[in-house]
């Protein structure tokens, strides 16, 4: 193995404390898995959690993307479902839905279902998949969880949703066991984050994908401090922490919290005015609209473009799509992608006209 540079002065990281840098890095959300034929060439049948609990598969499906992209970041290939599964509550992600629990979480009788997980025992896959991959990678390598509300939303409707009215009932209705619930869940990321920095993980992000339903008062009273204990312990191990949300312009402040160097913002919201909200506090990483993606290449380009051109240069920005790759994206589009942002991002500071005082 060749001696590579420390990866603390990647351009990930250094965005991630908001220091000036020779570029803008990017990656993106779901950059493995459905969108790439050599996904489907390891994958192999059946549920998803099958290919996530071999750790020579799961090691092979995060080096793809970043072979074939050249990004900034690798992401561990796993599911925010993961430590739901190993926790032995009944859960499994079916092609083509998503998340489904045959039994959903509906009284204090199903938190014992939810038992706590002892990492060395019921992660020791993602353990060795971590390491395999920070043996490999010459980039960081972002681990992740669900946070509270987005597993709660699964677990309690019982598969994907739109409303959330199963969640969002019992969140007014039973208080007590709403917090119980989260409190068992927030353990769960916890310890599931904790096994991955330990194993080699540079940074973290904290999915909160649907967190954007919520009021701000209910984020606030309901969800909030779950996710800020999360964020907190991860902050106290000394790891970069990204918190993303779709959906959550209303929420960026909050998402902001103590603990926090990054929130994901999604196309909605302009990156200045996500960090105007945010009040410079953390670095940005977004946001280009993922459906934009199959426009055609000039449309792709312009986006691209009026994205870096909404940071204006600020050092804190980590490339990203608002959300997800879509399965139907042109991986070629990817790779235009990456290098447009490489060529063209500045990370110093901006154009004088730019630059903050
Ligand atoms: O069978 C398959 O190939 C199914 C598709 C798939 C994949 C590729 C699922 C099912 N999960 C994954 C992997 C995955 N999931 C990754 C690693 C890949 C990468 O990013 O490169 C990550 C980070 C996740 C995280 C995840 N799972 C989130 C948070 C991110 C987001 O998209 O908001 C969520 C909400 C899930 C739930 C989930 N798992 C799978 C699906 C189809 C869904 C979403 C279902 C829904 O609409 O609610």
């Amino acid at each position: 193995m060749t001696t590579a540079a420390p990866l603390t002065a990647s351009p990930l990281l250094r965005a991630l404390r908001q220091e000036p840098g020779d570029r803008v890095p990017v990656w993106f959300m779901r950059q493995a898995g459905r969108s790439l034929p050599e996904y489907f060439a390891v994958r192999g049948e059946g549920s998803i959690l099958d290919a996530i609990s071999d750790p020579d598969r799961a090691t092979e499906i995060t080096l793809q993307p970043v072979r074939r992209y050249g990004v900034d970041a690798a992401i561990l290939f796993s599911d925010i479902m993961t430590p739901v599964w190993v926790s032995g509550f009944g859960v499994d992600i079916t092609p083509g839905v998503g998340p489904e629990c045959a039994q959903p979480f509906r009284s204090a009788d199903d938190l014992a279902r939810l038992r706590p997980i002892d990492p060395d025992r019921d992660l020791r896959f993602q353990t060795e998949t971590v390491r395999n991959l920070v043996n490999e990678l010459t980039v960081p390598l972002i681990g992740f969880a669900g946070a509270p509300f987005t597993l709660a939303a699964y677990l309690v409707e019982g598969r994907p949703s739109r409303e959330y009215v199963h969640v969002k009932s019992l969140m007014m209705g039973d208080p007590d066991l709403w917090h119980r619930l989260c409190d068992r869940l927030a353990d769960l990321a916890i310890a599931t984050l904790t096994a991955q920095v330990e194993a080699g993980a540079s940074a973290v992000q904290l999915f909160d994908s649907w967190v954007g339903a919520l009021h701000p008062e209910h984020y606030r009273r309901f969800v909030a401090p779950h996710s800020a204990r999360i964020l907190a312990t991860m902050a106290d191990q000394g790891v970069p922490c990204i918190h993303f949300g779709i959906n959550s312009g209303e929420l960026l402040d909050q998402m902001a919290a103590p603990g926090v160097s990054c929130v994901g913002v999604d196309w909605r919201t302009p990156l200045a005015a996500a960090r105007a909200r945010t009040g410079g506090r953390v670095a940005l990483q977004g946001n280009l609209d993922p459906a934009l993606l199959l426009a055609p290449w000039p449309a792709v380009e312009a986006e691209v473009r009026r994205v870096l051109a909404d940071n204006a240069g600020h050092p804190g920005h980590i490339f990203n799509l608002g959300h997800g790759v879509l399965p139907a994206t042109d991986p070629d589009t990817l790779n235009e992608v990456v290098r447009l942002v490489h060529a063209e991002g500045r990370a110093d500071g901006g154009a004088p006209e730019h630059r903050e005082t």
